[in-house]
């Protein structure tokens, strides 16, 4: 196949022409479905894709879609799915499988020539693996020898700190609850997870801030708000199902303003999702009231200037504040006064990128909506002053009083479909100690209290040969963290890595001196175990607990659930515990007691799961009971960030986002629809302003050379340069090709986070 010239980045290879056209119709649209079609045709589902999707997401029969996070319909009447659901369901029930015979015919040094999208689209892992050097082949082992290797590296190593244990999102509580449970009764904290370069930043400033690392608004609050600020989320490919709610939301006249450097599809028009007759009649909805085109990080600017416009307002209004709230339930109020009445809008302004008349416009919505929601993704996540960022968010909230009453509050966006539930079950580095106490008492263990490596530390840890030994449930780590040869090199020097798996990928391929591919069930598939058939719950980004049974034949009989695999690894490292592992695979329900004895907001859980549309974990901050050192929700008083502005005045700041067509690292297809951009991955949007002034044509190749905290530089070469609405100053281009330009010490120093939306970077013809 040819190799040259590559258009795809990490998609397929192509040599079809690329182009970028802008996208003129509503998001969701009769493209939507098109896409979906070829999807189902590629993975050969032409009538178990349409059933199973019929059962996608539907309360009574159906089981959680492994996409996003966004809440599932409440009513359980609608058929609520999306073309990203849809995508992500089909990829994994594909028809395609990587047995035994595969790796028999492909070396390890062949596969990593091949692309990732090869490798995923070669289909579902079916037969425990092991890599045997000699022959640079993965090789067929049982579970049993697998586990037994596991347990003796686990046992052989001279403290548990030198083992490290990845979260990939996707996995359930009862999965997360074991997880952890044994690495703590093992011995070590050592728990990276995706959350550590998604949302670490959110939960820090969140519990800072009103002490919960949540949001706490529901769907009812959403259609009851009167103004929604979305700042840095590209809504209608990565939270489709939000679609919906902001249409909902336009149609009931509230204001939807969105806070993006770029303008996305998603901030005008859809056709609803689910909608079925709005797409025969191609009936489309408004999505949005207004676009802020911050610059790179300039939305902590923009909360401090609709602060300024309250503040002002309060002298001759008064209620323009909400005096009894502040009183009662807040402190630093005054601080916090004194600290916006001396930002001037002139810094305000060049610090948000916005003019003072737009700062001022939304100011004024603010002052007249009633409830309000600040809702926010990765674009203000991943910055290095996200904290502060997300604790200005929480200060406008707090100044009229928009938390714990209806139609008000904060809502993260979260990402992966469980990927808060992972925390709530304890998959937390530095977990608080009423956890730690809760497992101790319970399980009579001894939990390590010293905090435990998470991404950016366990990277360091197996660079360094601190950390020899890697586990990861699902995920893909290699691709996903930052630095890419950095982190290979970090995985390629640990005595053993395993990786519990769907689907072949990159992180397969790098290992360490030993290592385990061990395939497992998806979310879509019938688990059968002692006790009958077995569904594990999730909980989605807005604390709703409900369970999820797969309906599908496994992909091969070879595999085994998470919590069996789980299980299995545990009592191999720990032969003696008395931890009933077997019970706990024999009937999940077993698992579920326990968490209801340990973990808040779970007590009966196993009938609380018997209600089909699920539960809310109680959250005290919805009902203005802050759990902070004060008892009350606390402003934060940080200096404005200035996170925009790179060092060097001919740098740019560079964001690395998904195109409509990927999941995370898993990438569809070259084509990025909503962006306008066809077979085509390896690009850079660069403003035509800062084109012109490099000499930089409209769709010339051209190096990227990123300059990291430490001063190091990294490269990307030959990149397409594509002229596109982004302010002067910034760049955008897709994760996870370019995270090879974010270094190892890349990472902000609020959250850990690894810095993917503020990358400093050189551009210029390619060869010069
Ligand atoms: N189809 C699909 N769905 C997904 C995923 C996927 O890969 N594919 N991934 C899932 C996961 S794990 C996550 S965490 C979420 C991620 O969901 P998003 O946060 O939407 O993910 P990104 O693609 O990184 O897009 C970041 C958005 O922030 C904007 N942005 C960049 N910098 C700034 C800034 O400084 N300020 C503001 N206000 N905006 C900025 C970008 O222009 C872009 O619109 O999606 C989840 N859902
Ligand atoms: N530059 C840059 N880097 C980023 C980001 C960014 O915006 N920019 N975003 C970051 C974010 S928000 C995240 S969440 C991470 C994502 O990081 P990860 O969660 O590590 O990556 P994914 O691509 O979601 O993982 C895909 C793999 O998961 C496996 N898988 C799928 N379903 C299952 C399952 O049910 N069980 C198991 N065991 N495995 C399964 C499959 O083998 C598949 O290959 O990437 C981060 N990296
Ligand atoms: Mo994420």
């Amino acid at each position: 196949m040819a190799r040259q010239p590559r258009q795809g980045g990490y998609g397929p290879v192509t040599d079809r022409d690329w182009s970028q056209q802008p996208y003129r119709h509503p998001a969701a649209a009769w493209g939507a479905a098109l896409s979906v079609g070829k999807v189902i045709a590629r993975q050969r589902l032409p009538i178990a894709g349409p059933k199973a999707l019929v059962q996608m997401n539907h309360p009574i029969r159906g089981y959680d879609c492994p996409g996003c996070a966004w809440p599932d319909d409440q009513d359980g009447l609608l058929l609520d799915i999306c073309e990203n659901g849809i995508k992500h369901v089909t990829w994994e029930m594909t028809h395609k499988r990587v047995g035994p015979w595969f790796f028999a015919a492909h070396t390890v040094t062949e596969l990593a020539q091949w692309t990732d999208f090869e490798l995923e689209d070669a289909g579902r892992l079916t037969d425990p693996m092991v890599y045997d050097a000699e022959l640079d082949r993965y090789v067929p082992i049982s579970w049993d020898a697998a586990f037994a290797l596991i347990g003796e590296e686990l046992r052989g190593l001279p403290t548990p700190d030198a083992a490290t244990f990845y979260t990939s999102g996707r996995l359930s509580n009862e999965s997360s609850y074991i997880y952890q449970l044994f690495m703590r009764e093992f011995g070590t904290n050592n728990m990276p997870d995706c959350s550590n370069m998604c949302h670490e930043a959110s939960g820090r400033a969140l519990t800072a801030s009103i002490g919960t690392g949540k949001g706490t608004t529901d769907v009812q609050d959403w259609a009851e708000a009167d103004l929604l600020f979305l700042l840095g989320v590209n809504a209608a490919s990565n939270a489709p199902r939000m679609l919906t709610t902001l249409a909902a939301m336009v149609r009931s006249g509230a204001q939807v303003v969105h806070v993006n450097p770029l303008v996305e599809v998603a901030s005008t028009k859809t056709i609803v999702p689910h909608d079925f007759l709005d797409m025969a009649l191609f009936r489309s909805s408004q999505t949005g009231s207004l676009d802020l085109q911050v610059a790179p990080g300039g939305d902590m600017a923009l909360m401090r200037a609709i602060a300024k416009v309250v503040f002002e307002a309060a002298d001759t209004d008064p209620t323009a504040l909400d005096r009894e709230f502040l009183a009662e339930h807040t402190v630093g109020l005054e601080e916090y006064r004194a600290l916006v009445q001396a930002t001037g809008w002139d810094e305000l302004v060049a610090a948000s990128g916005l003019g003072e008349a737009q700062l001022r416009q939304a100011g004024e919505l603010y002052l007249r909506a009633g409830r309000t929601i600040v809702s926010w993704c990765l674009g203000v996540a991943q910055h290095e002053h996200a904290v502060d960022m997300i604790r200005e968010f929480m200060n406008v909230l707090l100044l009229r009083g928009n938390i714990g009453r209806p139609g008000a509050g904060p809502a993260p966006v979260r990402g992966h479909s469980n990927v808060q539930g992972n925390r709530t079950c304890g998959i937390n580095h530095h977990s608080p100690a009423a956890l730690l106490d809760a497992l101790d008492a319970h399980h009579g263990i001894t939990a390590p209290r010293t905090p435990g490596l998470d991404t950016v530390g366990s990277i360091e840890a197996m660079h360094r040969g601190d950390v020899a030994v890697f586990i990861a449930l699902g995920g893909n780590f290699v691709l996903a963290a930052p630095d890419t040869d950095y982190t290979a090199e970090a995985l390629s020097r640990c005595a053993l890595t395993v990786q519990v798996s769907t689907k072949l990928n990159r992180s397969h391929l790098v290992h360490g001196r030993k290592a385990l591919i061990l395939p497992c069930l998806g979310r879509t598939e019938i688990d059968i175990q002692r006790d009958g058939p077995q569904g594990q719950t999730v909980e989605d980004a807005m604390s709703m607990v409900h369970v999820s049974y797969g309906k599908k034949k496994p992909a091969s009989e070879a595999l085994l659930s998470e919590p069996e695999i789980i299980a299995r690894m545990a009592r191999a490292t720990l032969p003696d515990s008395t931890t009933p592992w077997e019970e706990y695979v024999a009937n999940y329900d077993r698992i579920r007691d326990d968490m209801a004895v340990v973990l808040p907001g779970f007590a009966g859980f196993n009938d609380l799961i018997k209600n089909p549309t699920g539960f809310r974990i109680p959250q005290p901050a919805r009902e203005r009971v802050f759990a902070t050192a004060s008892g009350r929700a606390q402003f934060s008083h940080a200096p404005l960030a200035t996170a925009a502005h790179p060092p060097e005045p001919d740098m740019l700041v560079l964001q690395t986002m998904r195109s409509h067509d990927q999941w995370n690292t898993t990438i569809y297809s070259n084509n990025d629809r909503y962006r306008g951009v066809k077979n085509i991955r390896e690009l850079i949007f660069l403003n035509p302003a800062d084109m012109a002034a490099r000499g930089i044509a409209d769709g010339a190749l051209v190096d990227i050379v990123s300059t990291s905290k430490d001063g190091s530089q990294r490269a990307l070469r030959s990149y397409r340069a594509i002229a596109y609405d982004t302010p002067k100053g910034s760049a955008a281009g897709y994760m996870p090709e370019m995270n090879v330009l974010i270094g190892h010490s890349d990472y902000s120093a609020q959250s850990d986070q690894p810095l993917a939306k503020s990358i400093h970077i050189r551009v210029t013809p390619a060869g010069q």
